[in-house]
């Protein structure tokens, strides 16, 4: 071969082996496409959708940890695919997409696989280089890692509230609020809007998913209230949230979500397509 093809070859030749990493990064990065969050939840028994090359993400509508992954996407304007997956009858094949049978999952190349919401969504940020999420500066990062380790609370009661909402104790709601406050006084000392500053970051898509059912909820339950007065900043922070366009394109209306936790608490099968648009 004549040795500038030669050369040539060599430039290119890692390009064209990872060709399919590259390609779905390249068309993802150039779409803006509306996303079909809605499509129906597949169960036992129906196919696997054959992989088309656009980055694919196993969700479940309702799935707050999935939601994260949601948020990043849409944050990042990346386009992608929505796999929604019946959870109570899950299809043959999810354990070979994600290794825990569990949402999200997201698939970056055909049968390339990565689970967990904050691995997923890390590696969004890492991948995809616009909007940063995560602070590049070590302290400031391992803060914003904080603040979402620190949501167990806020995920405890609402995991108790829908299913028994008579077993909440004084613990509990002890636990929630005093998350609410250190969330509040975070706000406070970053002085902006968000916790990552002008715009969401990280720790504010990875903890929305349970802000933004418990305000609804909180209509239905005292326990979960969060006073006007004593959080003002707080409720200025999670109606700045409901306006962010990575956030809002994905609200579950009120009505459809109580349709859907109904059967958490009388033990009844919950509708996963009240949304679905085939
Ligand atoms: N640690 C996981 C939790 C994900 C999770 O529990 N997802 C639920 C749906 S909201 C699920 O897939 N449940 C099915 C199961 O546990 O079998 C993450 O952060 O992604």
């Amino acid at each position: 071969m004549h040795t500038l093809a030669l050369a040539s070859w060599r430039v290119l030749m890692p390009v064209v082996q990872n060709l399919k990493y590259v390609l779905p990064l390249y068309r993802a990065m150039a779409g803006t496409a509306k996303i079909n969050f809605d499509t129906k939840h597949l169960k036992k028994g129906d196919p696997l959708p054959p992989y088309n090359g656009k980055l694919r993400i196993y969700n479940m509508r309702y799935c707050p940890y999935a939601q994260r992954t949601i948020l990043v996407l849409n944050a990042k304007q990346i386009d992608y695919e929505v796999v929604n997956i019946n959870l109570k009858e899950k299809p043959e094949w999810l354990t070979s997409k994600s290794l825990f049978g569990k949402v999200p999952a997201i698939e970056v190349a055909d049968g390339v696989c990565i689970a967990e919401s904050l691995v997923t969504s890390e590696y969004l940020d890492e991948v995809y280089p616009q909007r940063r999420l995560l602070p590049k500066d070590p302290l400031k990062k391992a803060l914003a890692k904080i603040i979402v380790e620190g949501s167990g609370p806020i995920q405890t009661m609402l995991f108790k509230i829908l299913r028994t909402p008579d077993q909440v104790t004084e613990e509990n709601i002890a636990a929630y609020r005093k998350y609410l406050t250190f969330i509040q006084d975070e706000l406070k000392k970053s002085g902006s809007k968000f916790l990552g500053g002008s715009e969401p970051g990280f720790a504010d898509y990875m903890i929305w998913p349970w802000f933004e059912r418990m305000v609804p909820i909180s209509e239905l339950y005292d326990a979960v209230k969060i006073d006007e007065t004593e959080y003002k900043l707080l409720w200025e922070y999670i109606t700045n949230m409901f306006k962010d366009p990575a956030v809002s394109q994905y609200v579950v209306p009120k009505e459809i979500l109580f349709k859907f936790m109904e059967p958490y608490r009388t033990g009844g099968t919950s509708n996963y397509d009240l949304l679905t648009v085939e």
